[in-house]
């Protein structure tokens, strides 16, 4: 079989279920089974968007490579969220695993795989860890940069830092 391209991935992570802190931590663990994690953003504690009655987040974004497809991707994210114990209803999860930007590609398969995310320009919870790994990342679309859509978005009040995991803990 040909080997497809190594690509460059941005993937959102999100926790709103504790130990949140874990759940992110196990997830980052079984991503690395598959494929090759480059940069970890640090973490934010993020008031949860359209989910009423929900309790707050911790969010971050992860930089990783692969030769996987994007439905391959997918398929492998969806199993370690099941893995983590997501159920598919409008509780709090333990993980939500989603692909912001895939290379530079534009892809349009609803309900499962739309990408570049299509809500990724109006949530502070995404483009604040983004901004932080990869403030001139253009966006295939709008051809904006991270940087340009984070000046523009609401909510960034709070987004507040927790820690970076690039940083040993103390
Ligand atoms: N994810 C959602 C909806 N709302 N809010 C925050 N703060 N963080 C999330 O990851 C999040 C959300 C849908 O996946
Ligand atoms: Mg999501
Ligand atoms: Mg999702």
């Amino acid at each position: 079989m040909m080997n497809s391209q190594l690509v460059t991935v941005y993937l959102g992570l999100g926790s709103n279920l504790e130990d949140r802190r874990q759940h992110l931590d196990m997830a980052i663990d079984f991503l690395k089974e598959r494929i090759k994690i480059e940069q970890l953003s640090p973490i934010y504690d993020t008031a949860p968007v359209n989910l009423p009655g929900q309790p707050r987040f911790l969010n971050m974004v992860v930089r990783v490579s692969t030769r996987l497809s994007p439905n391959n991707l997918l398929f492998m994210a969806k199993g370690i969220e099941a893995k983590l114990g997501r159920v598919p209803l409008d509780t709090p999860r333990p993980i939500d695993i989603d692909i912001l930007f895939f290379g530079d590609q534009v892809i349009n398969t609803p309900p499962d795989l739309v990408v570049p995310h299509p809500r990724l320009f109006e949530r502070a919870f995404v483009l604040v860890p983004l901004a932080d790994i990869a403030p001139d990342l253009v966006h295939p679309g709008n051809k904006k940069t991270v940087k340009q859509m984070l000046e523009s978005v609401q909510g960034k009040d709070d987004v507040k830092l927790l820690t970076d995991p690039n940083k040993p803990k103390p």
